[in-house]
């Protein structure tokens, strides 16, 4: 595959970046922007991907205004209202479980682990719409590959931060808190599959899931988790909080799955934030190529 270098890039390609740029006196004005190490707003240093959709970016406008964070409150713009509460730093993220090298993680440690990229990636909801965001991280696989997962690490778990003073959301028992997500270990570790600490060149607005959190861009939106504090190596398929809230409605694995409906609604088309007409939405949300042999031979119907 062709990794595309800076110089190979088209004025289209960094148009929005340059956007962005100019809307930062905005984007400093609009609660949720944070900075890292104390820095003034330095943009994260990243190499575009192979990996990136062709498809058009959202907006940082919508991207940061239409959020699902239930620690934040249920309401689309909740997030952006109030994720501002939320302090970012420091902060630590325990990689513990079946590992040999289990350990606790700073952001600054994790930044350190690879280049940091920008991947273009397609986000698809469940409720049915869907978005386009310009994220910059790391592969997930870079960081357990530091604590050396043993052969019994089948699944991987992930919990966001519990703290009911900062996350007021977390008062209301809409979900089982804190938030947890999990993965198969061999989707944690596809190359798809990153921890994001930034979009649009700069640090992850707090309703984004600042300072970390996951994207798994061919499942659902609800699998990529914000704010994390713990990431858990295990033997056993980890509970997630969806499942266990409607196991019916989210099952573990929440592959894009245009064939499978949700129970109350279809899942056959999809809205793109920003545009009238609905889009068909795609197998794993277009990224079948990459993604599918991960689940060759089992029933996607049952395995939801
Ligand atoms: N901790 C936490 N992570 C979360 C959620 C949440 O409520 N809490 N919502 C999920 C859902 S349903 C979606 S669609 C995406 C939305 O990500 P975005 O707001 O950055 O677009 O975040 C996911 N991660
Ligand atoms: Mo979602």
């Amino acid at each position: 595959m062709l990794i595309r270098r800076p110089s190979d890039i088209a004025p289209s390609d960094i148009t929005p970046r340059d956007v962005f740029i100019n809307r930062r006196q905005f984007m400093t004005a609009a609660a949720g922007s944070v900075l890292l190490a104390g820095e003034a707003m330095a943009a994260l240093k990243a190499t575009p991907s192979a990996f990136s959709t062709n498809d058009k970016a959202n907006t940082l406008k919508e991207i940061t205004s239409y959020n699902n964070y239930y620690e934040f409150g249920t309401g689309k713009d909740d997030p952006a209202a109030n994720a501002s509460r939320l302090k970012t730093k420091p902060w630590q993220i325990i990689v513990e479980g079946e590992a040999g090298k289990a350990r606790t993680f700073g952001i600054e440690d994790i930044l350190k682990l690879a280049p940091l990229e920008e991947r273009i990636y397609r986000l698809r909801c469940v409720e049915g719409w869907s978005m386009v965001i310009p994220w910059i991280g790391i592969p997930l696989a870079s960081l357990l590959k530091q604590v050396e997962p043993t052969g019994n690490a089948k699944f991987v778990a992930f919990e966001s931060l519990h703290d009911p003073k900062q996350m007021l959301g977390q008062l209301t028992p809409v979900l089982d808190w804190p938030y947890r997500e999990g993965l198969r270990i061999d989707e944690a570790m596809h190359p798809l599959t990153i921890l994001a600490v930034g979009l649009y060149g700069e640090v992850l607005p707090n309703q984004n899931g600042a300072p970390i959190r996951l994207v798994v861009p061919w499942k659902y939106g609800f699998k990529s988790i914000k704010a994390i504090t713990r990431i858990r190596l295990q033997a056993q398929q980890p509970q997630t909080s969806w499942n266990k809230s409607a196991p019916n409605e989210y099952g573990f694995y929440s592959n894009v799955n245009p064939a499978v409906d949700h129970p109350r609604w279809s899942q056959a088309s999809e809205r793109r934030i920003g545009e009238i007409l609905k889009r068909k939405t795609l197998p794993f949300n277009g990224y079948a190529d990459q993604v599918a042999q991960l689940y060759k031979g089992m029933d996607l119907a049952k395995y939801f």
